[in-house]
């Protein structure tokens, strides 16, 4: 698709978001009235800056002073929490992401904020947006590439649209354990996919995790594979998700992620699979009956900073950036670990049925989706794929 497309995309969101302002969030309630954006739980969004691309800045001093319902901590220096000010700083991060503030993805991005205006003394200040106030992944990888934005925290498998390699995280079944993750990704491999992001304007530093994805849907208990026959499943905005997608029966639509509540609420989608944080912070039970435990595939973060910026800073201010988005990555990993072990009890609570996959239901997806990881190593070169495997097979010792 064209840049253009993506910028009006993420010029109409803000517009909008601008333009509504004021919903309610207070807690994990989704607001379905407030939702066309899809960006559910985002309030005070009259202070959003009129524009993404292009906007220089100095507009958004108020911009983080949402009530991110029960985390304390505060986005913006003058309105109680930081230290600093942006009018006091040298240089302005503007840091994006698709979750809403309840998220341990957000609560990284403000550990990122904290540690790197008191490592400047806030000569570098951080400006946080969540709920896909700045636009959806993409769309903020394009205002990188820009860049007319800093700093966003996407999944591997929109970046896969940038550097096709990223799609081998994705692959079906690949990571046994957030564990073995960590340091496949912390590791060689990990960082060799991050370095052919500068060919594509941006700077990969860390990983962070979004986590396991589980399927929900308002149709039925899904416990094996016939069951996916014929759901209509959002995807992520990415070819091997699609595929796996099919293979298993269902009917895959892709979409960005701040559509996603809209659509499950219009009934566009019968369903979507993501981490039990996403599905409880996000609302999702509100619209969504059964979850079950697929596990299918592990969702990595990448911390991403625009080539542009980060190339204009001075080098020790490199070294503290680089240094806090994997400081802050540790902090975020914990942190959503415990919320996606806490979250499925807590979907269970809401009213949602639980079902769960057995071990031969499980083997049965993964034989489906074989062929689409066959294809789909060709392509990526299976050197690359077998020393992600070798790397997993290490990490295991
Ligand atoms: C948030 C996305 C999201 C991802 C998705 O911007 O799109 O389903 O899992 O969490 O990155």
């Amino acid at each position: 698709m064209k840049k253009s497309l993506y910028l009006t995309a993420a010029l109409a969101a803000t517009t909008f978001l601008a333009a509504c302002g004021g919903g309610d969030n207070g807690g994990n309630e989704a607001d379905p009235a407030n939702n066309e954006s899809g960006a559910n739980n985002a309030e005070n969004t009259e202070e959003t800056p009129e524009e993404n691309a292009g906007n220089e800045g100095g507009e958004n001093e108020n911009a983080g002073e949402e009530e991110n319902g029960g985390n304390e901590a505060d986005a913006d220096g003058e309105d109680g929490g930081g230290e600093y000010a942006q009018e006091d700083a040298s240089h302005t991060i503007r840091g994006g992401i698709g979750l809403n503030s309840d998220h341990p993805q957000y609560q990284g991005l403000l550990e990122f904020k904290e540690i790197v205006e008191s490592e400047t003394d806030g000569d570098i200040f951080v400006e946080t947006y969540h709920s896909g106030q700045l636009g959806d992944d993409r769309s903020m990888m394009e205002a990188l590439q820009l860049g007319s934005q800093e700093v966003t925290i996407p999944s591997t498998a929109p970046i896969a649209n940038f550097v096709n390699e990223f799609s081998v995280f994705d692959f079906p079944f690949l990571f046994p354990d957030s564990e073995t993750a960590d340091q496949v990704l912390d590791g060689e491999v990990g960082q060799e996919l991050l370095d052919m992001l500068d060919d594509q304007n941006m700077v990969g530093l860390a990983y962070w995790e979004n986590g396991f994805r589980d399927l929900t849907n308002s149709e039925r208990e899904v416990a094996s594979m016939e069951d996916f026959d014929g759901l209509t499943i959002r995807t992520m905005e990415n070819d091997l998700h699609l595929d796996a997608f099919r293979e298993l029966g269902a009917n895959p639509t892709p979409m960005a992620f701040t559509e996603l509540f809209t659509a499950m609420q219009q009934g566009t989608v019968d369903g979507q699979e993501n981490p039990y944080a996403t599905i409880y912070l996000e609302g999702f039970y509100e619209v969504q009956d059964y979850v079950s435990d697929t596990h299918h595939i592990y969702s990595p973060f990448v911390f991403l900073v625009s080539k542009q910026f980060y190339d204009g800073l001075p080098e020790d201010y490199q070294q503290i950036v680089s240094d806090a988005a994997v400081e802050a990555g540790e902090f975020q990993r914990e942190a959503n670990r415990e919320a996606n072990d806490q979250y499925l009890q807590d979907l269970q609570d809401e009213g949602m049925t639980f079902t769960e996959i057995s071990d031969e239901a499980r083997q049965e997806m993964q034989d489906a989706v074989q062929p689409v990881i066959d294809e789909y190593s060709g392509e990526i070169g299976q050197d690359l794929v077998d020393r992600v495997y070798q790397a997993i097979e290490d990490a295991q010792q």
